[in-house]
């Protein structure tokens, strides 16, 4: 796997690895498929990215596609998948396949990632109920607390989730922290004592998790060590 730095990067490729062995579990028999098909042409983060789409979808306007062609024996991801789900799955396909195409025109990355996660939970035989319930597509962050070389800091100090993702504060080093959220630095309507920690946490390997519902800007500190700057910050896409 690429050792990309940048984590939408690297958590778009981790997607497609889930998908391709899903699809490596999935494809019982290759069918010979002599269908022209697209790869669509996408920048994601600085980088080109290719997204097969099925047979018969034309390339989505402003959007440069490559020809795939199918030859005998190797049967391409999208619609060696279609030929392998059976009704009415293969509908739920279609709406998703529509649903990619939709997202990756807006180039959304918490969009594409929803998409891909239940394009990877269609390959592996999930019901759509499953693929489509809201904690599916989550995932979650962890953010150290103290660096490995003792600073008083949040690792990495600043974190970007889609909207539903938790976030793992663990202590690290240097404890005892806490995540405390400014009241003036976090979403309107978002309840403050509610995100942030009551109390202080010190042992190795000691956690809180919190789950973030709310679009927009968070900044939080840890109170103990605030006069030394140990804050973070998070946004919610
Ligand atoms: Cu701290």
């Amino acid at each position: 796997m690429p050792t990309d730095r940048n984590p939408c990067a690297r958590r778009i490729i981790m997607f497609k690895t889930i998908l391709l062995l899903a699809l490596a579990a999935s494809t019982a028999a290759e069918s010979l498929i002599h269908e022209e098909a697209l790869d669509l042409e996408v920048e994601v983060d600085g980088h080109r990215e290719l997204f097969a789409l099925l047979p018969g979808t034309s390339c989505p306007t402003g959007h440069k596609c490559r020809t795939r062609h199918h030859t005998a024996g190797v049967s391409p991801m999208m619609s060696s998948l279609r030929d392998n789900l059976r009704s009415p799955q293969k509908e739920s396909w279609h709406a998703l396949n529509n649903e990619l195409t939709t997202t990756v025109e807006s180039n959304d990355y918490c969009s594409r990632r929803a998409a891909m996660a239940r394009a990877a939970g269609l390959a592996a035989g999930l019901a759509i109920a499953t693929v489509n319930a809201p904690a599916y597509a989550a995932e979650a962050t962890t953010v150290k607390m103290g660096s490995d070389d003792g600073q008083l800091v949040f690792a990495p100090k600043d974190v970007k989730i889609c909207k539903g993702d938790s976030v793992t504060w663990v202590i690290n080093k240097a404890g005892p922290h806490n995540v405390v959220f400014d009241v003036d630095a976090i979403p309107s309507g978002v309840n403050q004592e509610a995100i942030s920690m009551d109390d202080v946490i010190g042992d190795e390997g000691d956690s809180f998790t919190m789950k973030f519902d709310v679009a927009g800007s968070y900044a939080y500190y840890c109170e103990p060590h605030r006069s030394a700057n140990m804050n973070g910050k998070l946004t919610v896409a």
